[in-house]
C-alpha cells in the first residue's frame, strides 16, 4: 500500500539544469554524446529510453520519434519550437535536441521518474485522497494556466501526460506537447485529434478551439480522480 502524500507541496524544485536555448542538432548521432540505458515509456509519440550524458553525467529521458516523412519532421520542430518557451517547473522541460537525417529525431529531456499519475488512478496499491487529489488538480491548473499565458494549447491533456516525480510524493508535471499548438485568438483554429475520452465537443464537432478545450480535459481529468467518490447507479436492465 503507498499512501500518497497529502501535505501542501512547499516552494519549488527547480529542474536539474539551467534553462537553455535549444536548436536541433543535425546530422549527430544522438549516442555520440548519450548513453542509452533502459526503457522507460511507450506510446503513439515513439520510445522513451533513460539515458546519460557522457560529457556532464546528467540523468536525461530520451524521446525518439520515427520522422521518415517532411511531415513528421515539421511536427517535431513545431514541439521543440513550443517547448523552448515553456520554462516552468510544472512542465517537463527540453534539454537538447537530434536528427540524423535519416529517420530519427531524439528530444532529451527531464527525468521524471515517479511514474504516470494514471497507474495511481487504476492501482488500488495506491492510496488517493480527496485532498491529495486536490493537490494534483491545483498543479495540473497552475500548469495549464502557465501553457495559456504563453498563448499555448497542449491539446492533449490526460492523466497518462501528468507525471509524478516521486513515488509517493505529491508533485507532478506535464508531459507530451506533441499535439500543442500556438494560439491566435484572432486566427481560427481546427483539430481533428486527441484522445476521446478526454477531448472537448468542438474538437469532435470541428468547431473553433481555444483555451476551454484544454480545460475540458482538465475536468475529466478531475471527475476520473473523483471516481472512488461517485457512487454510479446502475443502468436499467
Ligand atoms: C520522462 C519519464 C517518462 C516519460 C517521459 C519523460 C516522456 C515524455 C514525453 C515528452 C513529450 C512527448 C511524449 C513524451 O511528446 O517516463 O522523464 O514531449
Amino acid at each position: 500500500m503507498i499512501v500518497v502524500d497529502e501535505s501542501e507541496p512547499v516552494g519549488e524544485i527547480e529542474p536539474p539544469f539551467e534553462s537553455r536555448d535549444v536548436q536541433i542538432r543535425r546530422g549527430l548521432n544522438v549516442r555520440d554524446f548519450f548513453e542509452m540505458e533502459e526503457e522507460i515509456g511507450r506510446g503513439k509519440f515513439g520510445t522513451v529510453f533513460k539515458c546519460r550524458e557522457k560529457k556532464t553525467g546528467l540523468r536525461l529521458a530520451a524521446k525518439f520519434v520515427q520522422a521518415a516523412k517532411k511531415a513528421d519532421r515539421i511536427n517535431v520542430e513545431r514541439e521543440v519550437e513550443i517547448m523552448k518557451s515553456l520554462r516552468n517547473p510544472r512542465l517537463i522541460q527540453l534539454y537538447d535536441a537530434f536528427d540524423d537525417g535519416k529517420k530519427e529525431i531524439c528530444l532529451l529531456l527531464e527525468l521524471i521518474e515517479g511514474g504516470e499519475l494514471f497507474e495511481r488512478v487504476i492501482d488500488d496499491d495506491f492510496v488517493l485522497t480527496e485532498r491529495a487529489c486536490a493537490i494534483f488538480m491545483r498543479q495540473i491548473c497552475e500548469g495549464i494556466q502557465f501553457i495559456h499565458l504563453q498563448h499555448v494549447l497542449h491539446l492533449d491533456m490526460k492523466p497518462e501526460n501528468i507525471l509524478c516525480l516521486t513515488r509517493a510524493g505529491n508533485r507532478i508535471k506535464l508531459i507530451d506537447f506533441g499535439l500543442a499548438r500556438r494560439y491566435d485568438p484572432s486566427k481560427k483554429l481546427q483539430v481533428l485529434f486527441g484522445t476521446p475520452e478526454f477531448v472537448a465537443p468542438e474538437v469532435v464537432n470541428f468547431e473553433l478551439i481555444g483555451y476551454g478545450t484544454d480545460m475540458w480535459s482538465v475536468g475529466i481529468i478531475g471527475y476520473v480522480f473523483m471516481h472512488p467518490f461517485v457512487r454510479v447507479q446502475s443502468s436499467a436492465r
